[in-house]
């Protein structure tokens, strides 16, 4: 019931940034770019020192090419991806400090996280054992839990996308696919091995995705590969749709049960999506030792805690090619862009 209260209290303090346009006068000249921390298809994340004030922090900067942009039809992706970032505010989920543009980009500015993709620990490790599992499933948890309750949908989870701070717990980031919905959307949009059946189907679909993609992390975690594996993407959403997968022996019941129930294909009986909705997950006996207070305050003692040498400490994320970054001497679609 407490958590309610504080959900409650939580939407409204989101409302209320929703309704208000919050302005930066950061400008890119402001930074010493360090180096590339993650690459996608519209841009890169670039860890920077802010140089104007004493504390000089890191952040993880989001640069995202106008030109890639448009021609991928992503406008509208990207701000609501800035206004969600703007307005969510939880433990689990990666802050935006500022953002700004000039004539090529547009710039988001999160805090730098400093302990590396959950990704790159999963491969390290080949597969977390349970009570690993569970430390980063029940964080995951209460983010979409926080997140749902603020009607947004995420869309796009997987490990890739869940970064470990410094303490070893978690945070989402990339929110280029979250969207705020009451009723269903339609979008294609995710990655293959994470898609529920529902949108592979191109049926209008709801939260549920996210509890979908939450049971496939959850193998993920525990298996050290996803559930549904095809070279080629078809016979993979064919496994997808028809729920075709097994569960290692080494899986205990409780896991075994919990994964059964999340990977529904009948969204009708998917557990998330049900009456008493996440409720029947964070009850679920796989969590039965979890305490969610505790878990929220950031009070346990982590399965894992990153190696950290110091603010800037980059040395949890992979190298990349270090590209020039061109800027043109006019504004490019400053009308396309002028919400942002
Ligand atoms: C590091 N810190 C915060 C956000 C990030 C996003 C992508 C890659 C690295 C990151």
């Amino acid at each position: 019931m407490r958590f309610l209260q504080f959900l409650h209290r939580a939407r409204q303090e989101f409302e209320k940034k929703w309704n208000n346009k919050i302005e930066t006068d950061v400008q890119w000249s402001d930074f010493d770019v360090k180096r590339t921390l993650g690459t996608g298809s519209f841009g890169r994340v670039m860890l920077a020192r802010y140089k104007p004030t004493k504390s000089k922090k890191f952040y993880a900067i989001k640069v995202l090419d106008k030109k890639q942009i448009i021609k991928q039809k992503q406008v509208p992706h990207l701000l609501n991806e800035k206004k969600i970032l703007e307005c969510v505010q939880f433990p689990f989920l990666v802050r935006q400090s500022f953002a700004f543009k000039d004539n090529s980009y547009c710039y988001i500015g999160l805090e730098f996280v400093a302990g590396g993709e959950m990704f790159h620990h999963l491969q390290e490790a080949k597969k977390f054992d349970e009570p690993q599992t569970r430390f980063y499933a029940s964080q995951v948890l209460l983010a979409f839990e926080y997140m749902h309750y603020m009607d947004l949908i995420y869309r796009d989870l997987k490990p890739e996308n869940l970064l470990i701070d410094h303490k070893g717990y978690v945070k989402v980031t990339d929110f280029g696919f979250c969207k705020r919905v009451t009723g269903r959307a339609w979008t294609m949009c995710g990655t293959p091995a994470y898609l529920a059946p529902e949108i592979i189907l191109s049926k209008g679909y709801s939260k549920a995705v996210d509890w979908w993609s939450y049971g496939v992390l959850c193998y993920e975690m525990a298996a050290g590969h996803p559930p549904f594996m095809a070279k080629k993407h078809m016979d993979m959403y064919e496994k997808i749709v028809q729920g075709d997968y097994q569960c290692p022996d080494h899986f205990s019941k409780e896991l075994r049960d919990l994964v059964t129930n999340l990977l529904q294909v009948d969204v009708t009986r998917r557990f998330g999506a049900l009456r008493r909705g996440v409720q029947d997950i964070k009850n679920h006996m796989f969590f039965a030792p979890v305490d969610y207070i505790a878990t929220y305050q950031k009070k346990l003692k982590a399965p894992l805690v990153p190696e950290v040498k110091g603010e800037g400490d980059d040395g949890n994320f992979e190298k990349y090619d270090e590209d020039p970054l061109p800027m043109d001497k006019k504004c490019l679609y400053e009308e396309e862009f002028k919400d942002f």
